[in-house]
Formats: structure tokens, sequence, C-alpha cells
């Protein structure tokens, strides 16, 4: 039987059953899927219960200084005493498994825990909660269900999945719920100037050159209401960068007056282009990316196309101009 909740109850009750528990989070891990990780090896440990983290993507720069962030393994396989050496895998914002890029996860019983819409609920229990600023904030309230009092360390990791999730409390998300939690996680020793130092302050030099690459190929579009900037090989050769380099790129193009939806494009693979997907407003870029095999939010969505970044840019602008049209 499997079990599906916006509430934490029967999540923490799985968790503390567990002796090893696998924990992982879907592709280009962001501050709300680290921060979410890290918090749930603490409330593991504190429940008794063994965690690895394994990672497919590595964790961004900025994000390293996250509390614990030194015990993420990534790589391109599960531990080879998987499965037998675990009793549970927990998934963190994986809105369907393939987004964690492993595969056979399936082996051992799943808490699946996310806040995107339309999650298939693919795991024995499943705590999903659409209305959740960040997966961060469902974590937080695990440790209240569970009874377990959140070390500054748990409260900080958790306050940069929601900041970073609610764009420092400035995205739609940023509810009073977001901001109540927010609050709680404070009182509990989380230093709001400290995270925003680590999220803002703490750039690669790669990055940065990064930045300049993307911005010298942006395009608008549909009279100014779309903008697409792109990032190739080439270009991350020149600028010395990896994927883990490319986080804070979208955001410069969204903040062009009149802009409502931006695409980002990057290929670091032949043939395989990933797609960050942004907008102000009524655009959907959800519905884009779920029509290229995506998913995320309204406002904020991702996909991967297999084909060449010429090709890929060409079939996601068509795809947004019509997003943006639809709006009127
Ligand atoms: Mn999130």
């Amino acid at each position: 039987m499997t079990i599906t909740s916006t509430e934490p109850m029967e999540a923490v009750k799985r968790l503390s059953e567990a002796h090893r528990v696998l924990l992982t989070c879907h592709l280009n891990p962001d501050g709300d899927a680290l921060g979410s990780e890290l918090a749930l090896v603490e409330l593991a440990g504190e429940l008794g219960v063994e965690t690895v983290v394994v990672n497919r993507d590595p964790t961004p720069a900025n994000l390293a200084l996250l509390p614990g962030a030194d015990r993420i393994l990534v790589g391109d396989e599960l531990p080879e005493n998987f499965p037998e050496a675990f009793d549970l895998v927990v998934t963190v914002e994986c809105p369907g498994l393939e987004r964690s890029g492993f595969e056979g996860l399936t082996r051992v019983p799943i808490v699946n825990i996310d806040h995107h819409p339309a999650n298939p609920a693919y795991g024995v229990v499943n705590y999903l909660d659409e209305d959740a600023p960040a997966v961060g904030e469902m974590v937080w309230k695990m440790f209240a269900e569970a009874g377990v009092w959140p070390s500054a360390d748990a409260a900080t990791n958790l306050f940069v999945a929601l900041t970073t999730d609610t764009g420092d409390f400035r995205y739609s998300n940023a509810t009073g719920r977001a901001l109540r939690a927010g609050a709680e996680m404070v009182d509990a020793g989380a230093e709001p100037a400290k995270v925003a130092e680590w999220v803002h302050g703490n750039r690669s030099v790669a990055a940065v050159r990064l930045l300049g690459e993307a911005l010298r190929t942006l395009r608008l579009d549909c009279g100014g209401r779309m903008a697409v900037v792109t990032v190739d090989q080439e270009a991350f050769r020149r600028a010395q960068a990896g994927p883990e380099d490319t986080e804070e790129i979208v955001n410069v193009p969204r903040s062009i007056a009149g802009v409502e939806a931006v695409a980002f494009l990057k290929q670091w693979q032949l043939e395989e282009v990933r797609v960050s997907l942004r907008s102000r407003g009524d655009v959907d870029v959800r519905a884009v990316a779920v029509d290229f095999g995506g998913g995320g939010h309204q406002n904020a969505a991702g996909c991967t196309l297999t084909e060449s970044l010429k090709e890929a840019e060409a079939q996601i602008a068509a795809a947004l101009a019509e997003a943006i049209e639809v709006t009127g």
C-alpha cells in the first residue's frame, strides 16, 4: 500500500523505521535540494538512522559551504553496496524518478518528498505538497513532527533551501507560510546575512566569466517579451567553467524591463542541451517544459533536449513564444 499526504507524519514514521537510507535529489542540485538533503541527514541521525547522500551532479561552488556539504557523494553510479546495504531511499524534489539521474532506485522502498505539481507519487510514502514554498519548509515540518529540535546547522541548511527557492522571499511563493518558517529557522540559529553571503557573495570567477559568455548571446524576441541566452561547449571552455557555474545566469535576462519569459540553454555534452525556463506573471513555462519531457513550476521550469544546441534553441524559442502569445 502506498501513502500520499501533504503532511509529514508518514514520511517521518517510515524514516524512523529505517536502518540505512540512501538520500538523493534532482540533477543540477539547487539550494532547496541540497539544504533539504543535509537537514534530512541530521534528522535521520537524531532518529538513529544512518544515511548516505549520493547526487548525480556536483554541488555548486557557492553551496559547498552548507554545513555538512562535504559528505555528499557525487557520481554517475549508486554505491557498490546498493541495494543490499540499504532499506530505504529518500528522494528530495524529484518530480519523476528519472530526475535523480539514477536507475534502479526502485529496488528499495522509496519515500518521495517534493513540492512540484504533478509528482506521480512513485514512493511507498509520498510526502507531496504543491503549496510548500520549498521542500526545505516541508523538511522543517518533519523535525517538528519527529519531536527533534533542529541544530543551528540544520536551521541554516533549511533557510538556504527556503531563501533560494523563494528568491530571497521575492517570488510569488514567498507566502506568509514561507516567512513564518523562515522566522522559526532564524530563531533556531540560521543567520540570514551569513546565508546571503554564501549564496550571493561566493561566485567562482568561472561562473562570472560564463555569465559574460551567456550575455553575449542575448537575443530578445516577441517584441521584447522573450529573452534567450545560450552557453555552448566552446563558451564553457573559454570560461573554464562547468555545469555547476550556471546557476544564476537565467536570472539576469529575467531582470530586463518588459521581459516576461527567459530560456537559458546550456550544452555541456554534445547532443544534450539542458534548458532553464523562467517567467513572470501568467506565462506558464512549466507547460513548455512538460512538452519536452521536463517539469517544474509555472514561473520556473526545466527540461533536457537531445538535439544540437541550434535545433534545441529553435524548438524552445518557438514553444516559449507560443506560451507568451496565449497570455495576450
Ligand atoms: Mn524546490
